[in-house]
């Protein structure tokens, strides 16, 4: 089964996503998602001028031999751009092979390990009222695990609040957050870490107090805090027993968590910005974290995210994989098929694109009762419709970033 194209599509359907179209001798289609936020292009130019003449005539079932050759003869490894176009033609290799296989993917990574995946969404709301309707409406939704994201006094914007500029930026579309903007620059945000340590405790008080014990409730710290700050938001809210707290710290020094775990009970989650299984190496072995936080479209795709969920399994460290809108539905689906097979499911991400998005992908994946199932369609289960696709060209988009009161950039 020889591969004879590989077409990168880029489409803007409510936001940017791109997507790797492989095709083989015989006549079948396999997707994978290479979104990269705010850096689309890049990973187009990746695949398109790079990795595509390498794919041309080389045999679609040798999913893992592909992958080492990707990553292996670029001699520069890693990084989201390179590990991103790699991901897109793994996860598009894997939709081939369960094609031709005539089964869902997950069949061919072990079959079945639970009935669906239980899914958590974003509630957010400037206050705590605009909170307490937005869990309400997840609740309705069906959602039986909600991450609880509000705004800090004093601070006009801050990640994970829903914003009227995003809602007008999307067309009126309303996502729960989706923090890129379109537009020549990044959006700028406001920060104060001491106000939002203030501040945060009080309102998982006031949620735990409204929504009782049993909610499972999750927590982003969007990497801006230091090991200390960390460790003291930790403690704080061991009380209202999260689910996660997630990404407390920069990404990028692993020991900072050693710091947070001497202090505190509250589990905790990171890596959606990890690339590869070395990201991990630190926070696996010394059991700092309970969540591995990748999706499949931004660490090397199916072979090796399975390779890091396997590891972490050792160590009774479970998945959350990322799952916010700028995964695309293609990419959404690898990882339900993953967190269907693998032991070590903790929950999935989930924040529902757009009706526009669905419409440019079709999707067999349901979402009922709180629960994912990629459903039982050959491969991944998701078509691209390339004519609706290009109703919708690429727009430049950009995440916001933060600035301090006195001007300092500050992590976003
Ligand atoms: O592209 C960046 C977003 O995916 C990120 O800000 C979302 O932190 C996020 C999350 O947990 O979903
Ligand atoms: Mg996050």
């Amino acid at each position: 089964m020889k591969i004879i194209a590989a077409d990168v599509i880029v489409t803007s359907p409510d936001r940017n996503f791109v997507t790797l179209k492989v095709t083989t001798d015989d006549g079948l289609t396999g997707l994978g998602d290479a979104t990269l936020n705010g850096r689309e292009l890049a990973v187009v130019s990746y695949l398109r001028d790079h990795v595509a003449p390498l794919l041309i005539g080389s045999d679609a079932h040798r999913i893992e031999d592909t992958w080492q050759l990707l990553y292996r003869s670029a001699y520069w490894r890693r990084g989201p751009v390179t590990m991103a176009a790699v991901a897109a033609v793994d996860v598009a290799l894997w939709d081939i092979k369960a094609k031709a296989a005539g089964m869902p993917l997950y069949q061919l990574l072990g079959g079945a390990s639970r009935s669906g995946l239980l899914s958590y969404g974003h509630a957010s709301g400037k206050t705590l009222d605009e909170l307490f309707d937005s869990i309400r409406e997840h609740l309705e939704l069906g959602y039986r695990a909600v991450r609880v994201q509000t705004g800090v006094p004093g601070l006009k914007s801050i990640y994970g609040i829903a914003s009227n500029a995003t809602f007008e930026a999307n067309s009126g579309v309303r996502y729960d957050h989706e923090p890129a903007q379109r537009g020549a620059r990044p959006a700028e945000e406001d920060w104060d870490t001491r106000s939002y340590l203030r501040h945060v405790p009080g309102v998982f008080e006031a949620v735990r107090n409204e929504f009782g014990p049993e909610l499972p409730l999750l927590h982003d710290g969007h990497h801006r805090m230091t090991p200390i700050q960390a460790a003291r938001l930790a403690k704080s809210l061991e009380p209202y027993d999260l689910f996660w707290l997630e990404d407390v710290t920069p990404a990028e020094n692993q020991e900072a968590l050693r710091l947070v775990r001497q202090h505190s009970t509250t589990p905790l989650a990171i890596g959606e910005i990890f690339n590869t299984v070395w990201d991990y190496q630190t926070v696996i072995r010394e059991q700092l974290i309970d969540y591995v936080r990748s999706a499949v479209t931004h660490t090397g795709g199916i072979t090796h995210l399975r390779k890091v969920l396997d590891h972490a399994a050792q160590y009774q460290i479970k998945s959350g994989m990322h799952g916010p809108t700028d995964i695309s539905p293609v990419g959404m689906a690898a990882a339900m098929h993953l967190g269907l097979s693998i032991h070590n499911f903790g929950i999935q991400e989930y924040m529902q694109h757009g009706a526009r998005t669905n419409e440019v992908f079709r999707q067999s994946f349901t979402f009922s009762g709180g629960m994912l199932h990629p459903g039982d369609a050959p491969g991944l289960g998701v078509e691209l419709d390339v004519d609706e696709g290009g109703k919708y060209p690429y727009e430049r988009a950009y995440l916001p970033y933060n600035r301090l009161a006195d001007g300092t950039v500050h992590d976003w």
